[in-house]
């Protein structure tokens, strides 16, 4: 019996020192402050989007076969092409600390090749099937899916389902042999600050505060409706501001994307969006905030 109880005591004192040490790591290293991270990476990204370019010439004669993106310096027989910053778009993409306070970060993309749907377009908030690699700006491949999987676009970092949404998917076609093709499909890179994809989190061999680049095709996209209450997530954005991650009528911090009661009134949405079936969402006592929004509609 004694010798159980100093067993337990020298485990109890051991996960002590393990918590302990812990708490002190932490303390030792807080994150760096967004703002001043993301003028470092913003930085790096365009020093390399500035001296580095792709085979772009192998993308204007359409062809069937899938083409990969080839990026390569500026240099020797590259030296007069187009670079990579001549060739980007950008979206300004914030980003809110623990504090509250919002940063603003550029995220780089560039089209090689829109896929054909361009009227379906994935929301950051959509699934989408897809192939990918990811690397670092020295070019180390840190994980890539030839064969096509299909992604949560709540799922994945932040730079990722933004810089997906820029891309169209393609057609598919189904073989005798059951064998699908695809066709037409959105092709691209995506290029990102650390703020966008991992931050402060070491990742495997992505190191803490590394920007990151994917090379993605898009296949196709699923529209999703996470609660099952009859809204598609993408239209679950109240604030119109093209995010519906950030949208919490009720503030019980399960966003109305995933909340089956947006306004927390105990009646389920999908009970009381459009119970006279009109296509319109019923606004019962007329202030405007339809009825599944407004916990005091009567
Ligand atoms: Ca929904
Ligand atoms: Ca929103
Ligand atoms: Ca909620
Ligand atoms: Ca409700």
């Amino acid at each position: 019996m004694i010798q159980k109880q100093s067993a337990l005591l020298l485990l109890l004192s051991f996960l002590f020192i393990l918590s302990c040490k812990k708490n002190e790591e932490e303390e030792e290293e807080p994150p760096i402050d967004y703002a001043i991270q993301v003028v470092e990476d913003d930085a790096l990204l365009t020093a390399f989007l500035e001296s580095h370019t792709y085979n772009y010439e192998d993308f204007e004669n359409p062809s069937s076969e899938r083409i990969q993106i080839v990026i390569d310096t500026l240099s020797g027989d590259n030296a007069n092409k187009t670079p990579l910053i001549d060739l980007v778009e950008t979206t300004q993409i914030p980003v809110t600390d623990s504090d509250g306070d919002i940063t603003q970060h550029t995220l780089y993309h560039l089209v090689a090749q829109q896929g054909v749907r361009v009227e379906d377009k994935p929301s950051v908030v959509d699934s989408v099937y897809l192939s990918y690699e990811g690397k670092l700006l020295n070019g180390t491949v840190f994980d890539s899916r030839t064969s096509p999987v299909w992604f949560d676009n709540t799922q994945v970092v932040s730079g990722f389902r933004n810089g997906v949404s820029k891309f169209a998917p393609g057609t598919f076609s189904v073989a005798n042999n059951g064998v699908v093709s695809f066709e037409d499909y959105g092709q691209g890179l995506i290029f990102m600050p650390s703020g966008l994809g991992y931050y402060n989190r070491q990742q495997g061999v992505i190191p803490a505060y590394s920007p990151l680049i994917f090379e993605v095709l898009i296949y196709t996209i699923a529209r999703a409706d996470h609660d099952g209450d009859g809204i598609l997530s993408r239209d679950e954005d109240v604030d119109l501001d093209g995010n519906p991650l950030n949208d919490d009528t009720d503030e019980d911090l399960v966003p109305n994307y995933f909340d089956s009661d947006d306004d927390g009134d105990g009646i389920p949405t999908r009970f009381e969006y459009d119970e006279d079936e009109d296509g319109v969402p019923d606004d019962t006592d007329g202030d405007g905030i339809p009825d599944y929004l407004d916990n005091d509609n009567n």
